[in-house]
């Protein structure tokens, strides 16, 4: 009935979400019934959905102009959604009605939701982190908006190409309508690259000519959970300021004409899909000034509403760093409130040094970003100027701190000596920041041994302070496996709502370890989970799994830190070891299934040798019928959020193998322990966090720890010992590699020598532990109410992970803004 007579017919019995859902169709996607496939109908359960976002997202934002609020920013040049549908339902608790509804009309919700394309705004932890930022900010009613890049074009869609190389394809995620941004053709900024800059009087400049771009707002809408209130996530979009060059076209030459509007255009196409190697791009330091810059105009237009004077901009508004990829954010607001506002420098720089804050995300030395100085000359030459008299102003104060220490001062310099010189992005977010964070304890307490101690030095430890990263709940168990929070819900007989909100409720679950009620229940919803992934897999690439198997997963970008290579060398040797015993002694087996997903960087050619490597021992392996049954091997290509949501549930044992002191915190690690599944792990990042929180033996570590990976490379540089010496197992495993065994005698030299020549990552250092600590983990596997009770124990402590927890760190240690709820 609904179906025929449209909205013209409805009585009152048909719900409102139906009557939504097909006011939508026929209107906003003017479609019928009758041709409505299942892609039409996500889009209109979409708009249903936004409907209410929208109305939310407008009354709060009226909630927070009504009087003047202290706000927080999170600039961030990643943001790693994901789907939203599923999120947004949840969050607006809206779930079951939706099931129902979409029921009623022949479509299954689930179906629908598998419809959305993810929001791929992002690499990895980093991106990943800001999105769950956004859910906890906008879930405790705090006034936090984020800003990023509209990209057309997210991360690159990874295939797997015939010889078993990653090949990369275009993401252009955009080419349908995307239901959950609204476009802002009223917000837009002028933004200003290249001119030039002339000195008026003392520090103030004027910069002028160059060329202007124009950056356009879109929104996209952030519910909280179980609140009305809801934030904005304001991305920017580039955009020739006219339509095209009217000189030129007037004289004929279109080609000149529409050249500026494509390079306009083209700054915010595409996301570099690179993490933990700068490359020094021009485009790539546009996206970044570009968005600084637009942010800023942004930020100051709703403080100067306001009708405060300037000097208080620092207690309306803080701004968070997220990594030193926004850093021209200093520069840019010294040179707004010098040049524009008329401030002398020592009070900008009063103002700029109280309001931003800065969050490293790794120690790694090639992922510190570096800018060629005659590149910012050309491209930003007032911001070069002001950086040179920030620089200038600051090694003064040095020099009269420790005086004639020449060395620190080329060390803390903006400017990195040489050929060409290079502005170092990280310095200066250090000090124009109040506050400097790393994200787990040992991270955090390396940045101030490493690369920020001579900035410790001088300004004192206050300034340098932790914030373990943290994980949202609501998408990373409500979402991505309601069966355990339900079976969550009835064991501690609360409400959902009520844990989700305040994790260290979990805990309650300790008081039920030993109920064997629990335990089965427990296990099923594991075993659910498993069969779950089992699906998908065998519709994607038609392997059948063997569920009763223990599943261990490695999931996250390849790199060579995250030492993806020790876990396939790994799986190398229990082939080898599988393969040589007898009939009776393959019955005391453990059958395991081993899977691999996550991206290497295009350029990075050692990652993507890595890559090749499991896919082809996959190839080999998973078709022995030796072996089979006792040992599989996956790589699931295309890895994003949303493949996560299925792998993270289904996992026993998941693997956090970095060389220590490399990881700078993890974030994957907590939301496997919180769906019940254990590590395998490094002394590492946020991993040293979790074992004290769950307890050493639920934790199953190897390896060596941070304080000797120094010695130990010193050793590998100048007292090598062969690797048949040093690690004879090894050896072996990486002989049947290089013979050919697994194919493509050759190609993985390369790969096979970074661990045969220096072995900077330390694997012919830990390979001996960390088999002994798989050992350790099939055994305790053997023992299957052991392994449950452990992994209760595990979902049980993992409160202080909840994101929720660390944005409070930030609301307190630095922004210092207040819930506020709508009434
Ligand atoms: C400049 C450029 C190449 C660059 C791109 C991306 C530099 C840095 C990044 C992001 C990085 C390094 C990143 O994602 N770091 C990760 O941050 C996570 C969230 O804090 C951590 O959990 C994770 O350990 C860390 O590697």
């Amino acid at each position: 009935k609904v179906w025929k007579d449209g909205l013209r017919g409805v009585d009152k019995d048909i719900p409102d979400i139906t009557k939504s859902f097909v006011h939508h169709v026929q209107t906003s996607l003017a479609r019928q019934a009758y041709n409505l496939d299942e892609a039409g109908a996500y889009q209109a359960a979409a708009l249903s959905a936004r409907d209410n976002l929208l109305v939310n997202w407008n009354e709060t934002q009226l909630h927070f102009n009504a009087k003047p609020t202290k706000r927080a920013y999170y600039l961030s040049l990643e943001f790693l959604m994901g789907r939203t549908l599923d999120n947004a339902l949840l969050n607006l608790g809206l779930k079951d009605k939706y099931t129902d509804g979409i029921n009623k009309l022949g479509f299954g919700l689930e179906d629908l939701l598998e419809q959305e394309r993810d929001a791929a705004l992002g690499n990895g932890g980093l991106g990943r982190l800001a999105a769950c930022y956004l859910d906890s900010s906008a879930s405790q009613e705090l006034p936090v908006w984020g800003y990023g890049l509209r990209y057309q074009y997210g991360i690159f869609q990874q295939l797997i190409g015939p010889d078993g190389s990653q090949l990369e394809a275009p993401d252009p995620w955009l080419q349908h309508d995307n239901p959950w941004e609204i476009p802002r053709a009223d917000v837009t900024y002028e933004i200003r690259f290249y001119g030039h800059s002339e000195r008026v009087d003392g520090m103030k400049a004027v910069w002028s000519g160059g060329q202007e771009v124009l950056a356009m707002a879109y929104d996209v809408m952030i519910p909280g959970y179980d609140t009305k209130n809801t934030n904005n996530l304001r991305l920017w979009e580039s955009k020739p300021k006219r339509g095209f060059d009217l000189n030129s076209f007037n004289a004929g030459d279109y080609e000149r004409a529409v050249e500026s509007s494509n390079s306009a255009a083209a700054i915010t196409s595409v996301l570099y899909p690179n993490d933990h190697t700068t490359f020094g791009k021009e485009l790539r330091l546009k996206q970044q000034y570009f968005w600084t810059a637009a942010s800023l105009s942004d930020i100051l237009r709703r403080f100067k509403n306001l009708g405060k004077p300037i000097g208080e901009f620092p207690e309306y508004v803080s701004i968070q760093l997220n990594d030193t990829h926004p850093t021209l954010a200093i520069p840019e607001l010294m040179r707004i409130l010098v040049d524009e506002e008329d401030l002398s420098w020592d009070s900008a720089w009063d103002i700029v040094t109280r309001t931003f804050f800065f969050t490293n995300h790794t120690v790694l030395p090639e992922a510190l970003e570096k800018w060629p100085v005659t590149l910012m000359q050309q491209l930003l030459p007032r911001h070069m100027q002001i950086i040179f008299d920030i620089n200038m102003i600051f090694l003064q104060a040095v020099e009269k701190k420790f005086p004639g220490d020449r060395d620190k001062l080329a060390r803390m310099s903006l400017i990195e000596e040489g050929f060409p010189q290079n502005v170092r992005m990280a310095n200066l977010a250090c000090i124009g920041s109040r506050k400097v964070n790393g994200v787990a304890e040992l991270h955090s307490e390396l940045l101030k041994a490493t690369i920020m101690k001579d900035f410790v030095e001088f300004f004192g430890t206050d300034k340098f302070f932790n914030v373990t990263n943290g994980i949202t709940p609501r998408r990373w168990l409500d979402q991505c496996n309601p069966r355990l929070s339900q079976l969550i819900s009835e064991t501690l007989k609360l409400p959902k709502a009520s844990f989700l909100k305040d994790l260290s409720q979990l805990e309650g679950l300790l008081k039920h370890v030993d109920e064997p009620g629990l335990i089965k229940k427990w296990a099923a919803v594991k075993q659910s989970n498993k069969e779950r992934l089992a699906h998908y897999v065998e519709t994607t690439t038609g392997h059948q799994i063997n569920t009763q198997a223990m599943f261990d997963v490695q999931i996250k970008r390849l790199h060579e830190y995250k030492r993806q290579t020790l876990n396939i060398l790994g799986v190398i040797y229990r082939y080898l070891k599988i393969k040589a015993m007898t009939p009776a002694e393959r019955k005391k087996v453990n059958p395991k299934v081993v899977f691999f997903a996550g991206k290497a960087a295009p350029g990075y050619y050692i990652a993507k040798l890595t890559i090749r490597l499991i896919v082809n021992v996959a190839r080999i392996i998973n078709v022995d019928p030796d072996t089979k049954d006792l040992l599989s091997l996956f790589f699931l290509p295309d890895y994003s959020v949303s493949l996560a949501e299925i792998l993270i549930p289904a996992s026993d044992i998941s693997q956090h193998i970095s060389t220590a002191g490399t990881e700078a915190s993890g974030t994957s690690n907590m939301k496997f322990c919180l769906n019940g599944g254990l590590l395998v792990g490094t002394v590492d990042g946020a991993n040293i966090e979790i074992a004290e929180e769950v307890g050493e033996q639920n934790v199953f570590f190897f390896g060596h720890l941070t304080p000797a990976v120094e010695d130990l490379r010193y050793q590998h540089m100048y007292h090598p010992v062969p690797i048949e010496q040093k690690c004879p197992e090894l050896a072996n495993v990486i002989n049947e590699v290089s013979s050919g065994r697994f194919g493509d005698g050759g190609v993985y030299e390369p790969l096979l020598n970074t661990i045969r020549q220096n072995d900077y990552y330390l694997l012919t250092e830990d390979f001996d532990s960390y088999i002994k600590a798989l050992k350790l983990v099939d055994e305790a596997y053997q023992d299957r109410t052991e392994w449950i009770k452990k992994s209760i124990r595990t979902t049980a402590k993992m409160g202080k992970f909840s994101s929720d927890r660390a944005i409070q760190d930030y609301a307190q240690e630095c922004w210092n803004i207040e819930s506020n709820k709508l009434p």
